[in-house]
């Protein structure tokens, strides 16, 4: 009855959800971590910049497995925020319209990342943009202040510290943050689909080896931002507090 549902193909449970991502974004930090402001733009009649008009969006809580590429899986997260399909059906199509056919979806990080997704994948029930995890607000760590979660694709297409989302109408424009062949177009864990042109299997035994030294590496750099930042205090102000 207790027992666990078996993790997906290649994927391995680990206890804590690390923060992670490809390596040149270890980093690179979001510079507004409270404030929502994303722009939207691509294949569209009008641009527009959604901020407060996120906070209407009726709220919800998610449990969900994340599954990373490189075979760490945290279970159960628990998320809150709004779904996608809200965002799109009640602000983007009717204030932004875009193109019968921009179906093809890019988001973009203050940190530079940049990951496409397809539309009707984006449109699935459990696919939100998260802005607290574990009851907390979203922390820098895991995508400060808003995040995609889409559980059912692997890690790399759920981007963090989203400030722009495009909507086109084909890959032209398109150029992902990581290299194209780890990029499936749309990785869904179920199938394994880690990347194009190589097979599930094989690049399962290539990223497991990367698991540990990222974590560690992403660690390390969010401490030395942190110790960075409260550096910014003004050395009398740091002395008064002691
Ligand atoms: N903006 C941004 N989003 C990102 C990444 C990143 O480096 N920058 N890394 C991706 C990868 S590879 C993974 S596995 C998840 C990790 O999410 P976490 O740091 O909350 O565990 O974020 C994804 N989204
Ligand atoms: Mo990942």
């Amino acid at each position: 009855m207790d027992e666990k549902t078996p993790l997906p193909r290649g994927q391995r449970e680990i206890d804590v959800m690390p923060r992670f991502g490809l390596n040149k974004f270890a980093h690179r930090f979001p510079s507004e971590t409270e404030k929502v402001a994303i722009d939207i733009g691509g294949d569209v009649q009008q641009t527009l910049r959604l901020s407060a008009e996120l906070a209407k969006l009726e709220r919800l809580d998610q449990n969900s497995d994340f599954h990373c590429v490189t075979t760490w899986s945290k279970r159960d997260v628990s998320w809150s925020g709004f779904r996608f399909a809200d965002l799109y059906e009640d602000l983007v199509l009717q204030r932004a319209r875009p193109e019968a056919d921009a179906n093809f979806v890019v988001f973009t990080g203050q940190d530079g990342y940049r990951v496409g997704m397809r539309l009707e994948d984006l449109l699935a029930a459990d696919v939100i943009l998260a802005d607290t995890l574990e009851g907390q607000p979203l922390p820098i760590a895991h995508g400060a202040p808003l995040r995609l979660v889409a559980p059912a694709h692997y890690g790399y297409k759920n981007a963090k510290h989203i400030c722009r989302i495009d909507f086109w109408r084909d890959e032209r424009e398109y150029r992902p943050a990581a290299f194209r062949f780890m990029d499936h177009p749309r990785a869904r864990v179920e199938h394994e689909e880690r990347g194009r042109y190589f097979p599930g299997w094989l690049l399962r035994r290539l990223y497991r080896h990367l698991v540990r030294p990222t974590i560690v590496k992403f660690r390390d750099a969010l401490s030395d931002h942190s110790v960075a930042a409260n550096a910014v205090v003004p050395p009398g102000r740091a002395a008064d507090e002691e």
